[in-house]
């Protein structure tokens, strides 16, 4: 029996939380093409006779400007502590100028001094002759143990992806159930789906200054869960935005959102939403803690 930790971090908007979910084969952790989309460290795991990989998806590493980029950085250094390898992802569009970025990003991670393995994403965008000279540019940056080129979104080369990380996976018992996939409870991913879908509607400054808290989450006698979301924002302006033109922007975060936590929790879903206004909620370390953030 095989069985241990692989933290999978890199820059922001790299795809870590789209292959976690291909890994994994459920979508546990939201995605969308806004940097900084994860807040947290994400377990998903995947079990099978022989072995059992626990990826732990975390936050893009960048420099925080507030105190919830400061719980982020720390969720990424407590991520990478006591694992067996880490999955170090980069977008294959990286410029030039943007390998420094890289190098900084990998130098940070050094101290946990296990094998690295580069997962180049994205080669679904990219003819594969351009694809040389940047795997050639990444090799230098560090001592990397493999280097994979991939597509999580289009599924190419994770089989052979996945056979390497268990390599690097050492002798030992499983840690969860088989039919566990992830470590984050009901609500958490409840929030999160109207959290992805508040990001995919809303546009410029807003989406980073979004949180959602479930208020109530009851299931009913007929089966069907009735849940009370608040959205969070930071300026009354913002507030407006998204509620939209006679709630339409609201209604539609709510629809896309229900569909999904529909099919998650197999049930029929009441979801009602509230916008709430929480001024420079990103500096103010209780309500942080008070939405969930350990
Ligand atoms: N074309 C293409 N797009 C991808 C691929 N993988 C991810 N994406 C897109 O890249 C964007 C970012 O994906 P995420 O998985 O949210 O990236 P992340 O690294 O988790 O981002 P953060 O959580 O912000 O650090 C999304 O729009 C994805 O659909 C891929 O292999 N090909
Ligand atoms: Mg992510």
């Amino acid at each position: 029996m095989k069985s241990g930790f692989i933290a999978i971090v890199g820059r922001p908007n790299a795809g870590k939380s789209t292959l976690l979910n291909r890994i994994i084969g459920e979508k546990v952790a939201i995605v969308s093409s806004k940097p900084q989309t994860t807040r947290t460290k994400i377990l998903g795991v995947k079990s099978g006779e022989d072995y059992q990989l626990v990826l732990i998806d975390t936050p893009g590493i960048h420099k925080p400007h507030n105190k919830l980029g400061r719980r982020m950085e720390k969720y990424i250094y407590t991520a990478t502590q006591d694992i067996d390898a880490l999955l170090y992802v980069v977008d294959c569009n990286i410029k030039p100028e943007e390998t420094e970025l890289e190098a900084e990003a990998l130098s940070g991670l050094k101290a946990s001094g296990v094998p690295v393995i580069l997962a180049v994403n994205k080669i679904d965008t990219m003819p594969r002759l351009n694809l040389l000279p940047v795997l050639d540019r990444l090799k230098d940056l560090y001592d990397f143990s493999d280097i994979v080129p991939i597509s999580a979104k289009e599924d190419e080369n994770l089989d052979e992806l996945f056979l390497k990380l268990k390599e690097f996976l050492p002798e030992g018992p499983k840690f969860f159930p088989d039919d566990t996939i992830t470590d984050q409870p009901e609500r958490q991913i409840v929030s999160e789906f109207i959290r992805e879908k508040a990001l995919r509607l809303l546009n410029r400054e807003i989406p980073h200054g979004i949180a959602v808290e479930i208020e109530k989450m009851q299931k009913k006698k007929d089966g069907m869960y009735e849940i009370l979301a608040a959205i969070y924002c930071e300026k009354q302006s913002h507030k407006g935005i998204i509620i939209g033109k006679g709630g339409a922007k609201l209604k539609h975060i709510g629809s896309l959102a229900r569909a999904d936590i529909e099919r998650f929790l197999g049930a029929k879903v009441y979801l009602e939403l509230w916008v709430r206004v929480k001024e420079d909620w990103r500096n103010r370390e209780n309500f942080i803690s008070d939405i969930g953030f350990e």
